[in-house]
């Protein structure tokens, strides 16, 4: 029996890559000379496809392919979807949610205590060999006890929250909506709960919904002792307005993962040293990555036997 044919927008990890290919018939849309010429030619042929958070698929991608069914994509993100035109065609999409829960929200609290404790920067003291008997480490900021503010109490952020309570964090959240029987207070004004946070912990999906909802006005509020975390998408941030802030010390500092035009970081923010830097590496531990992967497979295989996704958005 021949195996079914599956378009894969982008590449995955190796064991990824081979694992889809044992299965599958897999046409591998990057390593065309001409993706969008190889989809005009064959773009009929595919029922299904497998992309990720990352590369997501676009609408001119879309059109070439009338037959499609199902989209089982890598990470919990849906921002480079174009979900209106996915649901009018019926198009299912899949997602891996839950089992990046926890690497996430341990990677937010990591930057919680390296931006307030300053480990990075302190790392970058020692290296450097700055440490003499007459010159120590500035003092940092404590992170026990300090408020928490979640902006977009989900899956990541619920599993933040819990994280807090081990360190005795007060947490409020800014949700468009309560979330019902949340132990958490909702706060529906977000600069109301900038201005109440110590650290204001980005956790929301990215996308029009939240573009630029971290605005000056909302550093503004949360204050020259106050830390912005972003483990969501750099889109949820006016980054330009970050950069001003931190260079004037509007805020006390920022612990980033994500930024609005991946993989470039502006070069105003590499040079700041009051804030932490990370490559978007959110799920990125071996184990955790193999969840999302053995996730994306039993989806495809799922909807190809059953018509049903196991996990769709
Ligand atoms: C992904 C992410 O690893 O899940 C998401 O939405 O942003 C990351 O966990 C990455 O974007 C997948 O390509």
């Amino acid at each position: 029996m021949s195996k079914p044919k599956v378009l894969q927008i982008g590449p995955l990890s190796e064991r990824f890559n081979r694992e889809l290919a044992e299965e599958y018939e897999v046409s591998a849309l990057w390593q065309q000379a001409e993706p969008l010429a190889f989809l005009r030619e064959r773009g009929g042929q595919f029922l299904y496809m497998v992309s990720s958070a990352r590369f997501g698929c676009s609408a001119e991608q879309l059109a070439l392919l009338p037959n499609l069914r199902a989209i089982c994509s890598f990470g919990v993100g849906y921002d480079p979807y174009p979900l209106q035109l996915l649901r009018e065609r019926g198009i299912a999409l899949s997602t891996t949610p839950d089992v990046l829960n926890d690497c996430v929200a341990d990677l937010a609290m990591g930057l919680m205590i390296d931006s307030a404790r300053r480990l990075s920067a302190a790392d970058r003291f020692v290296r450097s060999g700055a440490w003499s008997s007459t010159t120590g480490f500035p003092l940092a900021r404590r992170v026990s006890g300090k408020r928490l503010g979640i902006v977009g109490l989900g899956r990541i952020g619920e599993a933040l929250a819990r994280r807090a309570a081990g360190f005795a964090m007060p947490v409020r959240y800014h949700n468009r909506r309560a979330v019902e029987g949340s132990p958490y207070q909702h706060e529906p004004d977000l600069q109301a709960l900038a201005r109440w946070a110590d650290f204001l912990v980005l956790t929301c999906p990215g996308g029009q919904a939240t573009h630029h909802l971290i605005d000056a006005e909302v550093l503004a509020a949360l204050g020259a002792d106050g830390f912005l975390i972003n483990v969501a998408r750099g889109s949820v941030v006016d980054e330009a307005a970050l950069i001003a802030a931190l260079q004037k010390g509007v805020i006390a500092g920022a612990g980033l993962d994500v930024y609005e035009h991946e993989p470039q970081v502006p070069l105003a923010l590499r040079e700041l040293d009051n804030l932490v830097l990370l490559p978007h590496v959110g799920s990125a531990s071996v184990e955790t990555r193999q969840q999302m992967a053995d996730l994306v497979l039993d989806n495809l295989r799922c909807f190809i036997a059953s018509g049903q996704l196991l996990t769709p958005l």
